[in-house]
């Protein structure tokens, strides 16, 4: 039987009013676990059912009578972030029930909680080679006076035999704005050392140029002899190039990152370094596990490594190791704001998003004091040894 238009108008007020409660629903820190570098939050802070109804549902009684969702939504992951006049800003990755990924860009007035995303998704203009799927932006505010988002294009194979139905290719897209409404398109990123994901452009010049932290990688999915996170110069990025990618930060055997790693966001300049947080890969019987880790860089030279604390900095826990695919944290975005608190904003399991709370001073602490890998169990053990000798000449008195 078609609903009548009163039980119509009923539903669709219920539908508000969740909408409403889930939007307005407030977040908070959980004490328990609390390990000191930083906090994590109760509940994820972005999910499917954020979306805006009027994306998904026709809200017309006469075309749509049963009130049907016509367009779903999948997921809200790997946002991009950006703190811009005091305003919280996240370029969300959002999947629909079709598997394409798009950006739109959500706020809250906190950084937390009360995200509300803008009107429309964004309208990302193309080049002459249309993307197939685009994901993982990247925002970053750039010394020349644009916001440039960098992302991930993603387009079938020219080369796929026929019949393939797979076979992808990964590039860096490029395009700047100035609202993150009206967006330019730049060409393509070009690497001489295959395909590219995880690109991201450093906030400042280097020597003139424009530079990027880059991930060459063989194919689509395996990254190969790509060896690690790059670094490259670019002289023009409205033809951005490399001529040459050195790996700065390389994956290793029986760590964290042994399959691959990936730059972030871009990189928060201190005044002791550039703090960098990424992702590492590693392999195991459950598939890949996806964890957060983190490295300093000079201020002098940010493709120089100055401090390399060794393991995770944060993995998937709980209700984040399960989702769309599991066993996975990414990030592509974080804020430092004008009291050097830091909004750590991670993705779980390709799934919905999360943020995790710290400060400049911390992440600083963490970097340099944190025992390097020792890359063998005996030097794992060695420093548990060093801490133990080191607490024991200590005595507080109550
Ligand atoms: O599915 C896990 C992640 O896989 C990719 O990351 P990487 O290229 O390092 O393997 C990305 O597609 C990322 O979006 C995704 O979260």
């Amino acid at each position: 039987m078609i609903p009548t238009k009163k039980q119509f108008a009923k539903r669709l007020k219920k539908l508000e009013k969740e909408h409403q409660k889930l939007i307005r629903r407030k977040n908070k820190s959980v004490e328990k676990g609390y390990n000191g570098i930083y906090y994590r939050y109760k509940r994820p802070i972005l999910t499917a059912a954020h979306v805006p109804l009027n994306w998904r549902f026709d809200l017309n009684y006469e075309t749509n009578p049963f009130l049907m969702q016509r367009i779903g939504v999948n997921a809200t992951f790997n946002s991009g972030a950006l703190y811009h006049d005091g305003r919280y800003l996240l370029m969300v990755r959002v999947e629909g029930w079709d598997r394409k990924s798009f950006f739109a860009v959500a706020e809250s007035p906190n950084g937390i909680d009360n995200w509300q995303f803008w009107d429309r998704p964004v309208t990302m203009p193309q080049t002459g080679n249309p993307d197939d799927n685009v994901y993982d932006m990247r925002l970053v505010e750039h010394q020349d006076g644009w916001i440039y988002g960098i992302f991930c294009s993603e387009r079938k194979d020219p080369v796929a035999p026929a019949g393939d139905t797979s076979m992808a290719t990964a590039s860096g897209g490029i395009a700047r704005t100035k609202d993150l409404v009206n967006w330019e398109r730049l060409p393509d990123f070009i690497s001489h050392h295959g395909q590219q994901r995880n690109l991201v452009l450093h906030p400042e010049f280097v020597h003139g140029k424009y530079a990027f932290y880059t991930r060459p990688q063989d194919g689509f999915i395996e990254v190969g002899g790509g060896g690690g996170i790059g670094w490259a110069l670019v002289n023009d990025i409205t033809c951005a190039e490399a001529p040459e990618e050195k790996i700065i930060d390389e994956k290793t055997y029986h760590t964290i990152k042994e399959l691959k790693n990936g730059q972030g966001p871009a990189p928060i300049k201190t005044d002791k370094g550039w703090l960098h947080l990424g992702h590492g890969v590693r392999g195991c019987a459950a598939g890949l596990r996806y964890v957060l880790f983190m490295f300093m860089t000079s201020l002098n030279d940010p493709s120089k490594l100055i401090a390399r604390p060794g393991g995770y900095f944060l993995a998937p826990e709980g209700d984040e190791r399960v989702g769309d695919v599991s066993n996975v944290v990414f990030t592509n975005g974080w804020i430092r704001n004008e009291n050097e608190e830091v909004f750590i904003y991670y993705g779980s399991s390709d799934t919905r998003m999360h943020v995790a709370t710290t400060t400049v001073e911390q992440l600083i602490d963490y970097c340099m004091n944190t025992p390097e890998d020792g890359f063998r169990t005996a030097e794992s053990v060695k420093e548990i040894n060093v801490l133990i000798e080191k607490n024991k000449v200590l005595c507080y008195n109550e």
